[in-house]
């Protein structure tokens, strides 16, 4: 298979063309994850760059301010049917915040809002209380983005434009 026709295949996807029908699918969200300045939003730069064949740009906030890149978790449509979803990173992987982590893999919060963490046993009450602005059509494909300390890219302290 070319690029191009593996493009065509991308930009064409669709569960209603599925042998078995969409199963109630709608959208692949490619959910990433992952601890805060590991690489999230410089992945979905680097997706959508290459997808839409343009020059680098910081379209996630990649580096960006703590509060902007980290607290929301945001949607980049790559096609109809398929988005990428830049979800809040976390600082360490406590049992709570592993709780909130698999809340917006599972998809269980808004989309395209902030991500108000809270301690205790509220994040059961927001999930309830997030239910009637959730689809629950999207097709999850977790990617948990890690950055490597021990290998080192020489310019990755100087230059954040890798
Ligand atoms: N050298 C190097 N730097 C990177 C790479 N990916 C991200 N960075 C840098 O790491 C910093 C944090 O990246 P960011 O995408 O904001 O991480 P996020 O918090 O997980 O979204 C930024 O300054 C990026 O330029 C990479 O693959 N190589
Ligand atoms: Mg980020």
């Amino acid at each position: 298979m070319d690029e191009e026709e593996r493009r065509r295949k991308i930009r064409d996807f669709s569960f209603d063309k599925c042998k078995k029908g969409n199963q109630g699918f709608q959208r692949i969200l490619l959910q990433l994850f992952g601890y805060n300045g590991h690489g999230k939003s410089s992945f979905i730069n680097s997706i959508i760059c290459a997808w839409f064949k343009s020059d680098y740009k910081n379209y996630a906030n990649s580096g960006g301010n703590v509060k902007a890149s980290t607290e929301h978790r945001m949607t980049y449509p790559l096609t109809n049917n398929i988005v990428l979803v830049d979800n809040r990173g976390c600082p360490t992987m406590t049992a709570h915040e592993t709780g909130e982590i698999f809340a917006q893999l599972a998809n269980l919060l808004p989309l395209d809002r902030r991500v108000k963490w809270s301690k205790g046993l509220r994040l059961p009450d927001r999930i309830v209380e997030a239910e009637p602005h959730v689809k629950g059509s999207g097709f999850i494909i977790p990617i948990f983005i890690y950055r490597n300390h021990s290998h080192r890219c020489p310019h990755s302290q100087e230059s954040p434009e890798f």
